[in-house]
Protein backbone atom coordinates (compact mmCIF):
# COMPACT_ATOMS: atom_id res chain seq x y z
CA UNK A 1 0.00 0.00 0.00
CA UNK A 2 1.43 3.27 -0.94
CA UNK A 3 1.83 6.27 1.57
CA UNK A 4 -1.18 8.20 -0.56
CA UNK A 5 -3.16 5.36 -0.28
CA UNK A 6 -3.24 5.66 3.29
CA UNK A 7 -4.01 9.22 3.03
CA UNK A 8 -6.97 8.81 1.28
CA UNK A 9 -8.01 6.11 3.55
CA UNK A 10 -7.20 8.67 6.57
CA UNK A 11 -9.34 11.07 4.62
CA UNK A 12 -12.32 8.96 4.23
CA UNK A 13 -12.28 8.32 7.97
CA UNK A 14 -12.78 12.01 7.88
CA UNK A 15 -15.32 12.32 5.81
CA UNK A 16 -17.23 9.19 7.83
CA UNK A 17 -17.10 11.64 11.00
CA UNK A 18 -18.28 14.93 9.16
CA UNK A 19 -21.42 12.21 7.69
CA UNK A 20 -22.32 11.01 11.49
CA UNK A 21 -22.43 14.60 12.36
CA UNK A 22 -24.55 15.62 9.62
CA UNK A 23 -26.54 12.24 10.47
CA UNK A 24 -26.86 13.58 13.81
CA UNK A 25 -27.81 17.04 13.10
CA UNK A 26 -30.70 15.57 10.71
CA UNK A 27 -31.93 13.69 13.68
CA UNK A 28 -32.01 16.53 16.04
CA UNK A 29 -33.72 19.25 13.85
CA UNK A 30 -36.71 16.49 12.83
CA UNK A 31 -39.31 18.34 15.32
CA UNK A 32 -42.18 18.96 13.26
CA UNK A 33 -42.29 22.92 14.55
CA UNK A 34 -46.41 22.83 14.24
CA UNK A 35 -46.45 20.64 16.99
CA UNK A 36 -43.29 21.08 18.65
CA UNK A 37 -44.47 23.15 21.69
CA UNK A 38 -47.51 20.84 22.52
CA UNK A 39 -48.79 17.59 21.22
CA UNK A 40 -52.03 16.35 19.50
CA UNK A 41 -54.99 19.04 20.47
CA UNK A 42 -57.47 16.46 20.18
CA UNK A 43 -57.13 12.54 20.25
CA UNK A 44 -58.34 12.43 16.05
CA UNK A 45 -55.20 13.82 15.45
CA UNK A 46 -52.50 11.46 15.08
CA UNK A 47 -50.09 11.12 17.37
CA UNK A 48 -46.95 12.78 18.06
CA UNK A 49 -43.51 11.00 17.54
CA UNK A 50 -41.66 10.54 21.21
CA UNK A 51 -37.90 10.67 19.38
CA UNK A 52 -39.06 13.93 17.75
CA UNK A 53 -41.63 15.48 19.97
CA UNK A 54 -40.79 14.15 23.21
CA UNK A 55 -43.29 15.41 26.14
CA UNK A 56 -41.47 15.26 29.30
CA UNK A 57 -38.07 15.76 30.68
CA UNK A 58 -37.47 11.92 30.70
CA UNK A 59 -38.49 11.44 27.05
CA UNK A 60 -36.06 14.45 26.31
CA UNK A 61 -33.42 13.15 28.05
CA UNK A 62 -33.59 9.76 26.23
CA UNK A 63 -33.80 11.71 22.73
CA UNK A 64 -30.73 13.54 23.52
CA UNK A 65 -28.82 10.41 24.72
CA UNK A 66 -29.73 8.56 21.48
CA UNK A 67 -29.02 11.21 19.41
CA UNK A 68 -25.31 11.10 20.96
CA UNK A 69 -25.43 7.37 20.59
CA UNK A 70 -26.27 8.02 16.76
CA UNK A 71 -22.84 10.22 16.04
CA UNK A 72 -20.75 7.42 18.20
CA UNK A 73 -22.09 4.69 16.07
CA UNK A 74 -22.36 6.29 12.65
CA UNK A 75 -18.67 6.16 11.93
CA UNK A 76 -18.25 2.48 12.88
CA UNK A 77 -20.99 2.07 10.31
CA UNK A 78 -19.94 5.07 7.34
CA UNK A 79 -15.81 4.37 7.90
CA UNK A 80 -15.68 0.97 7.22
CA UNK A 81 -18.53 1.09 3.98
CA UNK A 82 -16.72 4.00 2.56
CA UNK A 83 -13.13 2.02 2.55
CA UNK A 84 -14.62 -0.94 1.22
CA UNK A 85 -15.64 1.20 -1.78
CA UNK A 86 -12.23 2.18 -2.04
CA UNK A 87 -10.84 -0.90 -1.80
CA UNK A 88 -13.01 -2.60 -4.19
CA UNK A 89 -12.29 -0.06 -6.93
CA UNK A 90 -8.83 0.35 -6.27
CA UNK A 91 -7.23 -2.76 -5.96
CA UNK A 92 -9.37 -4.09 -8.50
CA UNK A 93 -7.54 -6.81 -10.92
CA UNK A 94 -7.17 -4.24 -13.51
CA UNK A 95 -5.69 -1.83 -11.77
CA UNK A 96 -3.55 -3.49 -9.17
CA UNK A 97 -3.40 -7.06 -10.89
CA UNK A 98 -0.35 -8.55 -8.40
CA UNK A 99 -2.26 -9.14 -5.23
CA UNK A 100 -0.05 -7.66 -2.45
CA UNK A 101 1.58 -10.36 -0.13
CA UNK A 102 -0.60 -10.35 3.26
CA UNK A 103 1.27 -9.17 5.94
CA UNK A 104 0.66 -8.35 9.80
CA UNK A 105 0.13 -5.11 11.44
CA UNK A 106 0.27 -4.65 14.75
CA UNK A 107 -0.73 -1.08 15.39
CA UNK A 108 -3.38 -1.26 13.04
CA UNK A 109 -4.74 -4.50 15.10
CA UNK A 110 -4.71 -3.07 18.51
CA UNK A 111 -5.83 0.39 16.91
CA UNK A 112 -9.17 -1.37 16.29
CA UNK A 113 -9.99 -2.91 18.64
CA UNK A 114 -9.19 -0.34 21.45
CA UNK A 115 -11.32 2.25 19.73
CA UNK A 116 -14.76 0.44 19.64
CA UNK A 117 -14.07 -0.57 23.08
CA UNK A 118 -13.48 3.37 23.72
CA UNK A 119 -16.83 4.35 21.87
CA UNK A 120 -18.70 1.97 24.32
CA UNK A 121 -17.30 3.44 27.28
CA UNK A 122 -17.86 6.33 26.31
CA UNK A 123 -21.68 5.47 25.40
CA UNK A 124 -22.06 3.77 28.95
CA UNK A 125 -21.48 7.20 30.62
CA UNK A 126 -24.46 9.47 29.72
CA UNK A 127 -26.34 6.42 29.12
CA UNK A 128 -25.90 4.94 33.47
CA UNK A 129 -26.86 8.90 33.87
CA UNK A 130 -29.60 8.50 31.54
CA UNK A 131 -30.99 5.91 33.76
CA UNK A 132 -30.35 7.50 36.93
CA UNK A 133 -32.20 10.29 35.91
CA UNK A 134 -35.32 8.08 34.78
CA UNK A 135 -35.06 5.78 38.02
CA UNK A 136 -34.94 8.25 40.60
CA UNK A 137 -38.04 10.09 41.03
CA UNK A 138 -38.68 13.58 42.68
CA UNK A 139 -39.08 13.21 46.56
CA UNK A 140 -41.46 15.85 46.35
CA UNK A 141 -43.94 15.62 43.11
CA UNK A 142 -46.75 17.18 42.34
CA UNK A 143 -49.20 14.61 41.24
CA UNK A 144 -49.22 10.86 42.29
CA UNK A 145 -51.11 8.90 40.37
CA UNK A 146 -52.33 4.85 41.15
CA UNK A 147 -52.58 3.08 38.00
CA UNK A 148 -54.25 -0.30 37.75
CA UNK A 149 -54.03 -2.93 34.83
CA UNK A 150 -56.61 -4.93 34.76
CA UNK A 151 -57.92 -7.86 31.89
CA UNK A 152 -58.64 -5.19 30.26
CA UNK A 153 -59.08 -1.69 30.88
CA UNK A 154 -56.63 1.04 32.93
CA UNK A 155 -57.65 2.51 36.53
CA UNK A 156 -56.27 5.96 37.58
CA UNK A 157 -56.19 6.50 40.99
CA UNK A 158 -55.69 10.18 41.93
CA UNK A 159 -55.48 9.47 46.12
CA UNK A 160 -55.40 13.48 46.94
CA UNK A 161 -58.73 13.61 45.31
CA UNK A 162 -60.37 10.65 46.42
CA UNK A 163 -60.73 10.15 42.53
CA UNK A 164 -60.92 7.15 40.48
CA UNK A 165 -61.43 6.64 37.12
CA UNK A 166 -61.60 3.65 34.23
CA UNK A 167 -60.53 4.19 30.73
CA UNK A 168 -61.32 1.25 28.59
CA UNK A 169 -59.27 1.90 25.97
CA UNK A 170 -63.09 2.73 23.85
CA UNK A 171 -63.15 6.24 21.55
CA UNK A 172 -65.98 7.45 20.17
CA UNK A 173 -65.29 10.64 18.16
CA UNK A 174 -68.24 13.06 18.44
CA UNK A 175 -68.75 14.17 14.58
CA UNK A 176 -69.91 17.60 15.18
CA UNK A 177 -66.82 18.47 18.40
CA UNK A 178 -64.55 16.34 16.78
CA UNK A 179 -63.78 15.31 20.58
CA UNK A 180 -64.27 11.82 22.31
CA UNK A 181 -66.89 11.23 24.52
CA UNK A 182 -65.41 9.47 27.44
CA UNK A 183 -62.44 12.16 27.44
CA UNK A 184 -63.55 12.06 31.46
CA UNK A 185 -62.79 8.86 31.98
CA UNK A 186 -59.18 9.28 30.30
CA UNK A 187 -56.42 10.28 32.57
CA UNK A 188 -55.94 13.97 32.91
CA UNK A 189 -52.91 15.70 34.06
CA UNK A 190 -51.95 19.30 34.74
CA UNK A 191 -49.20 21.22 32.37
CA UNK A 192 -45.69 21.63 34.11
CA UNK A 193 -45.80 19.60 36.86
CA UNK A 194 -43.69 16.25 38.00
CA UNK A 195 -45.51 12.74 38.61
CA UNK A 196 -44.90 9.55 39.92
CA UNK A 197 -46.91 6.96 39.25
CA UNK A 198 -47.16 3.55 41.12
CA UNK A 199 -48.46 0.52 38.79
CA UNK A 200 -49.78 -2.46 39.95
CA UNK A 201 -52.02 -5.12 38.26
CA UNK A 202 -54.45 -7.67 39.11
CA UNK A 203 -55.18 -11.39 37.14
CA UNK A 204 -51.90 -10.75 34.97
CA UNK A 205 -48.68 -8.18 33.84
CA UNK A 206 -49.38 -5.10 31.52
CA UNK A 207 -47.28 -2.66 30.89
CA UNK A 208 -48.13 0.83 30.96
CA UNK A 209 -46.58 2.37 27.88
CA UNK A 210 -46.64 6.54 26.51
CA UNK A 211 -44.15 6.97 24.37
CA UNK A 212 -44.14 10.66 24.28
CA UNK A 213 -43.52 10.86 27.75
CA UNK A 214 -40.60 8.34 27.51
CA UNK A 215 -42.38 6.29 30.22
CA UNK A 216 -42.92 2.46 29.81
CA UNK A 217 -42.96 -0.01 33.27
CA UNK A 218 -44.52 -3.18 33.96
CA UNK A 219 -47.74 -3.53 36.21
CA UNK A 220 -47.52 -6.94 37.86
CA UNK A 221 -49.79 -8.22 40.04
CA UNK A 222 -48.10 -8.16 44.02
CA UNK A 223 -45.53 -5.94 43.53
CA UNK A 224 -45.64 -2.09 42.55
CA UNK A 225 -43.56 -0.31 40.42
CA UNK A 226 -42.82 3.42 40.36
CA UNK A 227 -41.91 5.66 37.32
CA UNK A 228 -41.81 9.29 37.30
CA UNK A 229 -42.02 11.87 34.61
CA UNK A 230 -43.54 15.59 34.02
CA UNK A 231 -45.73 17.31 31.79
CA UNK A 232 -43.97 20.21 29.53
CA UNK A 233 -47.14 20.13 26.82
CA UNK A 234 -50.63 20.39 26.45
CA UNK A 235 -51.87 17.82 24.41
CA UNK A 236 -53.74 14.37 24.02
CA UNK A 237 -51.12 11.73 24.55
CA UNK A 238 -51.97 8.02 23.64
CA UNK A 239 -50.13 5.05 24.60
CA UNK A 240 -50.74 1.31 24.50
CA UNK A 241 -50.75 -1.87 26.84
CA UNK A 242 -47.22 -2.89 25.95
CA UNK A 243 -47.31 -6.84 27.89
CA UNK A 244 -49.09 -9.69 25.13
CA UNK A 245 -52.27 -9.93 28.32
CA UNK A 246 -54.66 -11.86 26.90
CA UNK A 247 -57.52 -11.70 23.90
CA UNK A 248 -58.23 -8.07 24.43
CA UNK A 249 -54.37 -6.75 24.70
CA UNK A 250 -54.48 -4.89 21.51
CA UNK A 251 -57.66 -2.58 22.78
CA UNK A 252 -55.69 -1.35 26.19
CA UNK A 253 -55.43 1.80 24.60
CA UNK A 254 -54.02 4.41 26.85
CA UNK A 255 -55.41 8.01 26.78
CA UNK A 256 -53.73 10.79 28.32
CA UNK A 257 -54.84 14.38 28.70
CA UNK A 258 -52.29 16.93 29.45
CA UNK A 259 -54.08 20.73 30.17
CA UNK A 260 -54.08 23.78 32.17
CA UNK A 261 -54.28 23.71 36.11
CA UNK A 262 -57.73 25.13 35.74
CA UNK A 263 -59.28 22.43 33.39
CA UNK A 264 -57.61 19.61 35.48
CA UNK A 265 -59.39 20.96 38.79
CA UNK A 266 -62.64 21.03 36.43
CA UNK A 267 -62.18 17.61 35.50
CA UNK A 268 -61.64 16.55 38.94
CA UNK A 269 -64.81 18.36 40.55
CA UNK A 270 -66.88 16.87 37.47
CA UNK A 271 -65.64 13.49 38.49
CA UNK A 272 -66.70 13.52 42.05
CA UNK A 273 -63.42 14.29 43.59
CA UNK A 274 -62.51 16.56 46.20
CA UNK A 275 -60.11 19.23 47.00
CA UNK A 276 -57.28 19.19 49.60
CA UNK A 277 -57.54 21.76 51.67
CA UNK A 278 -53.81 22.70 50.76
CA UNK A 279 -54.65 23.26 47.34
CA UNK A 280 -58.42 24.99 48.20
CA UNK A 281 -56.67 28.94 47.62
CA UNK A 282 -55.36 27.59 44.51
CA UNK A 283 -58.82 26.27 43.28
CA UNK A 284 -60.32 29.48 44.16
CA UNK A 285 -57.79 31.80 42.64
CA UNK A 286 -58.31 29.32 39.20
CA UNK A 287 -62.14 28.96 39.39
CA UNK A 288 -63.68 31.22 42.04
CA UNK A 289 -65.53 31.07 45.17
CA UNK A 290 -68.13 29.05 44.12
CA UNK A 291 -66.40 26.52 42.37
CA UNK A 292 -68.26 23.72 44.47
CA UNK A 293 -71.29 24.47 43.22
CA UNK A 294 -70.60 25.21 39.78
CA UNK A 295 -68.51 22.22 38.99
CA UNK A 296 -70.43 19.77 41.09
CA UNK A 297 -71.03 16.47 39.66
CA UNK A 298 -74.56 16.55 38.71
CA UNK A 299 -76.63 13.04 40.08
CA UNK A 300 -75.80 10.17 37.71
CA UNK A 301 -73.54 12.35 35.67
CA UNK A 302 -70.56 10.50 37.41
CA UNK A 303 -69.04 8.37 34.47
CA UNK A 304 -70.01 4.54 35.62
CA UNK A 305 -66.85 2.45 36.39
CA UNK A 306 -66.52 -1.18 36.14
CA UNK A 307 -67.75 -2.80 39.54
CA UNK A 308 -65.02 -5.85 39.32
CA UNK A 309 -62.01 -3.50 38.73
CA UNK A 310 -63.40 -0.97 41.67
CA UNK A 311 -63.92 -3.64 44.09
CA UNK A 312 -60.90 -4.97 43.28
CA UNK A 313 -58.45 -2.05 43.74
CA UNK A 314 -59.95 -1.18 47.03
CA UNK A 315 -58.66 -4.24 48.52
CA UNK A 316 -54.68 -4.48 47.86
CA UNK A 317 -53.74 -7.27 45.66
CA UNK A 318 -52.56 -10.32 47.42
CA UNK A 319 -49.14 -11.54 46.57
CA UNK A 320 -49.99 -14.83 45.29
CA UNK A 321 -52.96 -13.35 43.29
CA UNK A 322 -53.53 -15.83 40.22
CA UNK A 323 -55.70 -15.18 37.24
CA UNK A 324 -58.33 -17.26 38.45
CA UNK A 325 -58.54 -16.25 42.51
CA UNK A 326 -58.48 -12.14 40.97
CA UNK A 327 -61.06 -12.99 38.58
CA UNK A 328 -63.02 -14.37 40.90
CA UNK A 329 -66.23 -16.34 40.16
CA UNK A 330 -68.57 -13.03 38.87
CU1 LIG B 1 -52.65 -5.37 28.99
Amino acid sequence: MAKKDIKIIVGLWVLALILSALTTWAYMISYNPATATHGPASISEPTTHWLFQPASSVAERVRTESAWMVFIIMPFLYGPFLMLFYIISRFSKSRHPVADKPNENLTLEVAWTIVPALALIVMAVPAYEALRYMEIPPARPDQVINVTGAQFYWQYELPRYGLTTTDNGTITIDAKTGRATEEDSWLHLPINKTVLMNGQSFQVNHAWWVPAFGVKFDVIPGRINTVWFDTKKKGYFKGQCAELCGTLHAYMRIQVVVEEEKDFYEWVLRKGGTIPEEEEARVVELLGADYRERFAPKDGAKPASLPAATESAKSPVPATAGATEATGSK
